[in-house]
C-alpha cells in the first residue's frame, strides 16, 4: 500500500495543553508519528512517499484566507477571550486568537503552520493519486490531526482539515462519502459539508454528552438545505465494545452503500482502543482489523487519513491492523 506521509510534522510539537484551566502535558506529540511508521515498517507491504508541496491557496477551498494568514504568523498564546455574536470585534490582539479557535487544547507554535500545511499537502496528493484511478487504497500518515478544524477555527489538535480537503477534491469527480472512525466526533468535517449534497458525512464516535467535542456529534444533526439527510451521526455510549461498534459500523456502511459513492475518505483514529488514555472505549487491537475488513467490503476506492490515537504502544499496531485488512491476499 502506498503511504503519503507528512515530512514536516515534527516541527509542530506543542509544549502543553490546557484542560479545565489546568496546564497538562500534550497528548498529541511527534512520537505518535514514529510509532505508526515503525508498526507499518514491521508489518511490511507499505511504501512511503513524500507529497509534493501545495500552494497555500489550495487551502482556500475550505479555509478562510484570514484564518490561514493568522496561522502563518506563527506562535500565539492560548486565548482567554473568545469573541462571539453579531458585534464580535477582533481588532485587539487579545481577542484575535480567540476568534480563530474554539478550545484550549490546540496550541499554535512556531512550526504549526508548516506541519499542518504538510498534512494538507499529503492528503491532497493522496486524493490526486486516488482520482487518477491507479490505486484502490491509500493511507495518509500525518499529524497534527484535522477532523476538528472548521473553515476558520482550529480546535481538537486540528488546524487544517486534511480529510475534508481530500474529500472536496474528490467530489469534483462524483459523489463522495466520509466515514469518520476516530472516537471523537469530526465536528470540523460535519461543519464544512453540512449543507453539501454530494458529500455524505458519516461518523461513529463517543456520545458528545460525555466526550469531546461535547457541542457537536448528536444524532439529530442531519444536514441542512441541499445537504439535509447527508450527515449521519452514530454516537456510542462510553465503554462501548465490539458488540456496540459492529452494528453501528454496519449501519454506517449501509447508508454509504445507499449513496453509492465514487470515493470514500476515512478519517481514522485508533483512540477507540481500550488502552487509549482519552477515548474511553473498549476496542481490542484485533477489532481494528475487523473494521478494516468491513470497510474494504464496500469495494469503493478509499483514502484513509490519520487522525487521533494517543497510547503510543497500541497506536501503531491498531493502524497496521486496520490498513492490513485492505491488502490483497498474497498468492503463496
Ligand atoms: C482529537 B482527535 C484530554 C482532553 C482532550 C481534546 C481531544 C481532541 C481529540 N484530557 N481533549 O479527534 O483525536
Ligand atoms: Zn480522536
Amino acid at each position: 500500500m502506498r503511504v503519503i506521509w507528512n515530512p514536516g510534522h515534527a516541527v509542530h510539537a506543542p509544549p502543553l495543553e490546557v484542560e479545565e484551566g489546568a496546564i497538562t502535558p500534550p497528548f498529541e506529540v511527534p512520537s505518535r508519528f514514529d510509532a505508526i511508521r515503525r508498526s507499518l515498517d514491521a508489518a511490511g507491504r507499505f511504501t512511503f512517499e513524500e507529497p509534493l508541496p501545495i500552494a497555500v491557496e489550495e487551502l482556500f477551498a475550505l479555509h478562510d484566507a484570514d484564518y490561514v494568514a493568522y496561522l502563518r504568523e506563527g506562535a500565539s498564546p492560548i486565548p482567554s477571550v473568545f469573541p462571539y455574536g453579531p458585534t464580535e470585534r477582533t481588532c485587539s490582539p487579545r481577542t484575535r486568537r480567540g476568534t480563530y479557535c474554539f478550545d484550549t487544547y490546540t496550541p499554535i507554535t512556531a512550526g504549526t503552520f508548516e506541519a499542518a500545511l504538510g498534512g494538507a499537502a499529503a492528503a491532497l496528493n493522496a486524493a490526486e493519486i486516488l482520482a487518477s484511478g491507479t490505486e484502490h487504497i491509500l493511507y495518509v500518515l500525518t499529524r497534527p490531526p484535522g477532523h476538528h478544524a472548521e473553515r476558520a477555527r482550529c480546535g481538537g489538535y486540528s488546524y487544517f482539515n486534511n480529510a475534508a480537503l481530500a474529500a472536496n477534491r474528490l467530489a469534483k469527480l462524483g459523489p463522495v462519502a466520509v466515514l469518520d472512525l476516530d472516537v471523537h466526533h469530526g465536528n470540523g468535517t460535519q461543519h464544512l459539508f453540512f449543507d453539501r449534497y454530494g458529500v455524505l458525512t458519516v461518523s461513529l464516535h463517543g456520545d458528545p454528552m460525555h466526550l469531546y467535542p461535547f457541542f457537536s456529534g448528536f444524532a439529530d444533526e442531519t444536514g441542512t438545505g441541499r445537504g439535509l439527510g447527508f450527515n449521519l451521526n452514530l454516537p456510542l455510549p462510553a465503554a462501548s465494545t465490539p458488540r456496540e461498534y459492529e452494528p453501528a459500523l454496519a449501519a454506517a456502511l449501509e447508508r454509504i452503500a445507499k449513496q453509492g459513492p465514487a470515493f470514500l475518505v476515512v478519517p481514522f483514529g485508533a483512540d477507540a482502543h481500550e488502552a487509549d488514555p482519552i477515548g474511553g472505549m473498549k476496542l481490542p487491537t484485533e477489532h481494528f482489523a475487523e473494521m478494516g475488513r468491513a470497510v474494504r467490503a464496500l469495494g469503493v476506492p478509499t483514502l484513509v487519513v490519520q487522525e487521533g490515537g494517543y497510547n503510543l504502544d497500541v497506536l501503531g499496531p491498531s493502524v497496521a491492523a486496520f490498513l492490513s485488512a485492505f491488502h490483497p491476499i498474497s498468492a503463496h
